[in-house]
């Protein structure tokens, strides 16, 4: 039986979800992160992209979050997304992300901020220059260098497209050699600087190629899955990953382009990553954390007005239908939304962005929430998401957080 939505404050009752920003897990929200010091003690000040997207960032994000340095998070706008600020052209002209001060010295390029943490705080396990890190660096790079190849160039030809995915699986066999070749999960016999150098564009190759190629490196390769599954033990890894959606779509501008290959497992892949079943993907192994929906409700609580102004649909008739979305969220029962809001639900299923606005599962929730509200009334699908830029999620349409 279809129920009627509750009212905001009734959904606010519901959810009793908290963390603590600043001394709690790794979050996406953080502007200052002490584990436990005083303020006073804090030396570093990162600079990243609001979106936590930025890959670069997330190396050295999971760094300082591994090693537990007080640390101060200063967002900037990511040329795709908006403008991007003016006190940070000031500082960094180029505007390149990521940037820290440490100790007041303005260091930029990741590897070199790395570096000059390591001098600083000592390495994460093995540091930047070991002799058994070096390698593994430069192996990254080679896998870069094959993903890059094949997701973001047109392949004119059919035998073109099995060059440059053999290629790049050719990398990836020596990516599980590596792997292989240390007992335990990681590059090496302890976790360390080499699976942080390995985390974002491992994680964003999982996510293209099997939304843009119909391949699954996650499921296709036991010891890099092995390694998925060992980093997802980590509080801090599962703080800054993201989802398949998000990446998928944050990618292209980035990248200058994806291509698709049109094969029927790419097809199939592509339709699931957009339309849903969430729940199942590759993006993500560990057990659901039992708040998620608590969380996914909290966060939207937290934005709605924001939400709600930027939707295209009209502003009564969207937020109606947001709390039907919530609603049987919470309830797991069918709440009826106005007649004509299946857009406007399906235009908030696709921005919605892990980690930056909620944690992977929370994401998954509220997609799930949404995409079922809007199939009550409808099965029009929203225009596709721009490729070209991201300034459908300009963060100047919503508060800092
Ligand atoms: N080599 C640099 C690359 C950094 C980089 O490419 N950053 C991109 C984001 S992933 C950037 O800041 N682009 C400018 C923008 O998008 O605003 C590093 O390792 O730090």
């Amino acid at each position: 039986m279809a129920i009627a939505p509750l009212s905001w404050p009734e959904l606010e009752a519901l959810t009793d979800f908290q963390v603590d920003t600043v001394n709690g897990p790794t979050n996406a929200q953080a502007c200052l992160r002490l584990f436990g010091h005083s303020e006073s003690e804090v030396r570093v000040t990162l600079y990243r992209d609001n979106h936590a997207w930025c890959p670069y960032c997330q190396k050295i994000w999971l760094w300082l979050e591994e090693k537990q340095i007080p640390y101060r998070i200063e967002k900037v706008t990511m040329f795709c997304y908006g403008e991007k600020e003016s006190w940070y052209k000031r500082k960094v002209p180029s505007g390149m992300l990521p940037a820290i001060e440490l100790d007041g010295r303005l260091i930029t390029e990741s590897d070199d901020i790395l570096i000059a943490l390591e001098q600083v705080f000592g390495p994460l396990g093995l540091g930047m220059k070991d002799p058994t890190v070096m390698p593994l660096r430069q192996l990254e790079r080679l896998l870069f260098r094959a993903w890059c190849t094949w997701l973001c160039y047109p392949t004119g030809s059919a035998q073109q497209e099995q060059r440059n995915r053999e290629q790049f699986t050719g990398v990836v066999d020596k990516v599980e050699f590596a792997l292989g070749s240390t007992p335990g999960p990681y590059f090496l016999k302890e976790f360390g600087t080499a699976d942080v150098i390995f985390t974002p564009y491992v994680e964003r190759m999982n996510a293209s190629l099997y939304y843009y190629k119909g391949y699954s490196l996650r499921e296709a390769n036991p010891r890099l899955s092995n390694w998925f599954a060992a980093m997802e033990s980590r509080p801090t890894y599962c703080g800054t990953q993201s989802d398949f959606h998000t990446h998928v779509h944050d990618l292209p501008p980035q990248m200058g382009g994806c291509w698709e290959n049109g094969e029927p497992q790419m097809l199939r892949n592509k339709a699931q990553v957009d339309q849903g079943p969430w729940f199942g993907l590759p993006d993500v192994a560990y057990p659901e954390p039992e708040n998620s929906r608590a969380e996914a409700l909290h966060r939207v609580i937290k934005h709605r007005a924001n939400i709600i102004r930027v939707n295209p649909a009209d502003d009564k008739l969207f937020d109606e239908a947001l709390r039907c979305a919530l609603t049987y969220m919470m309830t797991n029962q069918t709440c009826l939304p106005p007649l004509g809001s299946d857009l406007a639900l399906r235009y908030l299923r696709d921005r919605i962005n892990a980690p930056r606005d909620m944690s992977i599962y929370a994401a998954k929730q509220l997609r799930t929430a949404l995409e079922t509200t809007a199939a009550l009334v409808g099965d029009r699908q929203s225009p596709p998401l721009p490729v070209k830029h991201r300034r459908d999620q300009d963060p100047a349409n919503f508060a800092r957080n």
